[in-house]
């Protein structure tokens, strides 16, 4: 059993977040945790709203309320969606609580103690009319590199240029529109990335078994040269600098992107919190995942994300954590996603383009949304999300291949058995050679998600069901059944066996579902079988001759092709 600590980019608050967010992370996370649940290892899912930040005040600003009170009711918001999504989280936290506060503190004069922090004065933006500067998205105007007229000074949202405030022409503030911007002065704290790009590139070096994605967006940067950041901002909402240990930046608050990622700490900490009975304990209980001379060396890292959040993962955080002198887990594996796209345009949450996660689950149950989009998810490329093409994940692979072989086996049982697995007949060859066949395909399949190749275990799982199919057309037992019942018994025995076997192997992709073809076999037993290469055999010795068996109905539901047009029409299916 080993211990793995998995985490997906934390979803922003500022709203529901599309399919192409929870593609690009909370849910190839989740896939991943409940497969390595089923394969019996220790597994911690840590996620969080990120709060903080311009996007966080606007948000706000946009709905009329102060801005802790949006965050607390959109963190509810989001975690409900999470959960009806099937998300698994161990620990569902969010940035803006106390332990997070304390461990961005915490960094802060570690890397301050350690030497790379440093105070600069830097021009900012500031608005008279509107009484404040306006850092980041405060400030809108023309992008200097492409022209585009709604660039926001983070960054340009049309070409992807990482901004700054002050280079923008045509400024205009987002709060009031007021022009009549200045430029005055202001300390920061930097982080001095520069000195710490060597030992960063040194760790990168190291990982040679990241996708090629995550690596060369890393090198990318590291070639270019890492540049200092300032990791403090002149906004209210925020972790305020302690001024104690920055006086420069007394008042200020630390920058949205410095406190997220300390974020996985920091959720991961309340989760300890939560389960233990004294501050001692939780310390070592949150220590035992993330520091590795505490007992953190055995577990495994991973981290799942969008193609933006790279940089931030693989050089800022880890520039936060080695910087800090202190034993701190780095991520080990890192997976991350190109864009999921709306009939090859954005989605975009601003212009309400696409599908959102709390719409999706009003037309249909999770697992439609999870099965389509994980085996399309966009890993070696950007992939467009289409009704057509969900239509047909959903009409031929989950109706037509597993909730079809399911329904004709259940079907055959009870007509011809009564709700008992049947009893009679012996293996052979047939018998023999699926078994060696759905071996093998089990073997490829947990392949590719130890390797987190999710299209790939997709794949593997559709031809595992498949083999189902395959089997009932070779056998056929609605005409054995009027000449030989034994054949008939052991043919549906079988077939008995690989929906078991389904439902386990399916529990990563299709939860809800693998609970419902799972529960057919319950004989309120405990024993659940692991899913390993011996999960057949497993599956086999619990589906035994006489055991009751309950018809699950039908799993999935056949989308007919006006209920698709409807949505493309509700939904707009052009770019
Ligand atoms: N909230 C950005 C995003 O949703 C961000 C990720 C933080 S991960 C620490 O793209
Ligand atoms: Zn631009």
């Amino acid at each position: 059993m080993a211990r793995h600590l998995i985490t997906s980019a934390l979803p922003y608050i500022n709203g529901v977040k599309h399919l192409g967010n929870l593609v690009g992370s909370m849910l190839p996370a989740d896939v991943y945790a409940r497969y390595l649940r089923s394969a019996g290892h220790d597994v911690l899912a840590i996620c969080a709203t990120d709060e903080h930040g311009t996007p966080a005040e606007l948000a706000a600003a946009g709905a009329g309320m102060p801005v802790a009170e949006y965050c607390a009711a959109q963190h509810e918001v989001q975690k409900d969606l999470g959960e009806r999504f099937g998300l698994s989280w161990d620990w569902f936290g969010r940035t803006s609580r106390p332990q997070n506060h304390h461990l961005t503190d915490h960094f802060a004069r570690r890397l301050r103690d350690e030497g790379f922090t440093e105070i600069r004065t830097t021009e900012q933006v500031f608005s008279p009319t509107d009484g404040r500067f306006l850092p980041d998205r405060y400030v809108i105007g023309t992008c200097p590199n492409c022209g585009y007229d709604r660039a926001r000074g983070d960054q340009c949202e049309n070409c992807g240029k990482q901004l700054d405030p002050t280079e923008l022409v045509d400024p205009r503030s987002a709060v009031s529109g007021a022009t009549d911007l200045e430029v005055r002065d202001s300390a920061h704290v930097f982080l001095r990335q520069s000195a710490l790009a060597e030992r960063i590139r040194s760790w990168v070096d190291t990982k040679d078994d990241w996708p090629h994605l995550t690596r060369s967006i890393a090198y990318k940067w590291l070639d270019e040269g890492l540049q200092d950041r300032g990791i403090t901002r002149d906004l209210s909402w925020g972790i305020p600098v302690d001024p104690d240990d920055f006086p420069a930046a007394a008042g200020k608050v630390w920058y949205v992107w410095f406190d997220a990622p300390i974020g996985y700490l920091g959720a991961t900490r309340e989760w300890a919190d939560e389960r233990s009975a004294d501050d001692a304990g939780a310390e070592e209980l949150f220590d035992s995942w993330w520091r590795t001379g505490r007992g953190a060396e055995d577990v495994t890292y991973t981290q799942f994300m969008g193609k933006d959040n790279v940089p931030f993962h693989t050089l800022s955080f880890p520039a936060t954590i080695l910087g800090s002198g202190e034993d701190w887990k780095l991520v080990d594996r890192l997976k991350s996603f190109n864009w999921l796209t709306y009939y090859g345009g954005k989605f975009s949450t601003t212009d309400r383009r696409g599908v959102f996660m709390g719409e999706a689950l009003e037309l249909l149950p999770a697992d439609y949304w999870r099965w389509y989009l994980m085996a399309n998810a966009p890993e070696s490329d950007d992939t467009s999300f289409t009704w057509e093409l969900f239509g047909d994940a959903v009409n031929k692979e989950l109706v037509g291949t597993l909730g079809n072989f399911v329904n004709r086996t259940t079907t055959q049982v009870v007509r011809h058995f009564g709700e008992v697995v049947p009893a009679g007949g012996e293996p052979e060859g047939p018998e023999a050679e699926l078994a060696a066949r759905v071996d093998e395909r089990l073997a490829q399949y947990l392949g590719f998600l130890s390797d987190l190749e999710f299209r790939k275990a997709a794949g593997a799982l559709r031809a595992l069901w498949a083999e189902g199919n395959v089997y009932l057309e070779q056998r056929e037992p609605w005409k054995t059944v009027k000449v030989d019942t034994d054949r008939t018994a052991c043919t549906l025995r079988t077939a008995l066996v690989l929906a078991r076997l389904f439902a386990l192997a399916s529990e990563p992709f299709l939860p809800d579902s693998a609970r419902r073809l799972a529960a057919a076999f319950d004989r309120g037993l405990e024993e659940v079988p692991v899913l390993d290469g011996s999960a057949r055999a497993a599956c086999e010795a619990l589906v035994r001759p006489g055991d009751p068996v309950t018809p699950p109905g039908l799993l999935f539901r056949k989308l007919a092709p006006e209920e698709l047009d409807a949505w493309v029409e509700r939904f707009g299916g052009v770019a």
